[in-house]
């Protein structure tokens, strides 16, 4: 409502404004009158374009003091590091390029300003000036092209080296479901047209195919630490994306077709949570929790930082809250979490009249 507002009065204003300037011009009108700019209409525009180089300027300072704590936390994953170099060594090309060409751009527009009496020079081209221009963008451009190919094809290599754990990510509207290949760490066959709601089969397990019995099905992703994980992506209806941000991980879910992720984790979530980054987003958030709370809106429980997975396509009206927990543990955590699940065979094959799978929590909302 504030904004709206503010805005509301801001349109007012520029109306206003304008209408003086009308009612300036109008009460002008025995002086000399003509559309050609004079010397100081001209001089007036390039001390505007200066002006409009500080404001640029201005709000590109306060948007790094402003709006960077809002960036992604240190990445947990192994691969992160050398993804988020790459992004910064692009931001710092980038900003110095534009930071000098911008400048440039608005001297020279002032310093070549119309003036009475003074012509334009006729200047077609001049070859070493547009090699020298073409050339070192060309440069930079390959370099950063060649290293982002290396880096994309050294992420998105996925084999079977190091005994990754297998992980299957399902998606549906609106939730996510995780599968683990169980103690043979195989996933067992599945297809969307063997789906059975009746047996609570929501993931089209192949009961006749033996690799499935052992597999383990939850709603809650947990992860070794340190181990590398194979991510096999599936989906039920429409294009989902699985979004891990904390890991620097994305990779569409396609209906039809089986595509695939892997990297390792490098931080528990114990470890993350005690991140200097991780712990001023969560006391920032708590406090806008708090204040909300105390505001007579509704009660909002303190936040504690978990990992996510997140869905990263518009999928649907729910599309929003579509995300799954994920806990980074260490080893002999997993392992004990792990020994408490029940697999396929002991749930949805054991009793046709009881169906269920380690429900932790339902993340879908309808
Ligand atoms: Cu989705």
């Amino acid at each position: 409502m504030t904004t709206l507002l503010t805005l509301a009065v801001l349109v007012l204003v520029a109306i206003a404004i304008w209408q003086l300037t009308k009612i300036f011009e109008l009460s002008q009108l025995k002086t000399a009158q003509t559309q050609i700019a004079t010397d100081s209409d001209n001089k007036n525009n390039g001390y505007m374009l200066f002006g409009f180089l500080i404001f640029i300027y201005g709000i590109t300072i306060f948007s790094f003091w402003k709006y960077s704590k809002f960036l992604l936390p240190e990445a947990a994953s192994a691969h992160g590091e050398e993804y988020d170099y790459l992004m910064l060594v692009s931001f710092i090309i980038i900003f110095i390029v534009q930071t000098i060409t911008q400048a440039l751009l608005h001297y020279f527009g002032y310093k070549y300003r119309g003036r009475e009496g003074q012509k334009a020079l006729f200047y077609a081209d001049n070859d070493r000036l547009e090699f020298i221009w073409t050339i070192i963008p060309v440069i930079v451009l390959a370099g950063l092209i060649l290293w982002g190919l290396y880096t994309w094809t050294s992420i998105m290599d996925v084999n079977d080296e190091d005994d990754p754990l297998i992980v299957e990510l399902y998606a549906q509207q609106f939730n996510w479901t995780a599968r683990y290949g169980g103690a043979d760490n195989v996933l067992g066959g599945a297809n969307v047209r063997m789906i059975d709601i009746d047996k609570a089969n929501v993931l089209g397990l192949d009961e006749s195919d033996t690799y499935a019995h052992d597999d383990v099905i939850v709603k809650e992703l947990h992860l070794p630490v340190g181990r590398k994980v194979n991510f096999k992506m599936r989906s039920q209806d429409v294009l989902h994306s699985a979004y891990m941000p904390h890991f620097r991980a994305q990779m569409n879910c396609v209906p039809g077709m089986i595509t695939e992720f892997s990297f390792t984790p490098i931080y528990t979530t114990e470890e993350m949570r005690v991140n200097p980054e991780v712990m001023s987003k969560v006391k920032r958030t708590n406090k806008i929790r708090a204040e909300k709370s105390a505001g007579g809106e509704e009660t909002l429980d303190p936040w504690q930082f978990d990992y996510v997975l997140l869905c990263n396509k518009i999928c649907g009206k729910s599309h929003y809250n579509m995300q799954m927990k994920i806990i980074v543990e260490t080893e002999e955590e997993y392992n004990v979490w792990m020994e408490s699940q029940s697999t396929f065979a002991e749930t949805v094959m054991k009793d046709d009249t009881n169906p269920a799978f380690n429900v932790v929590e339902t993340a879908s909302v309808d």
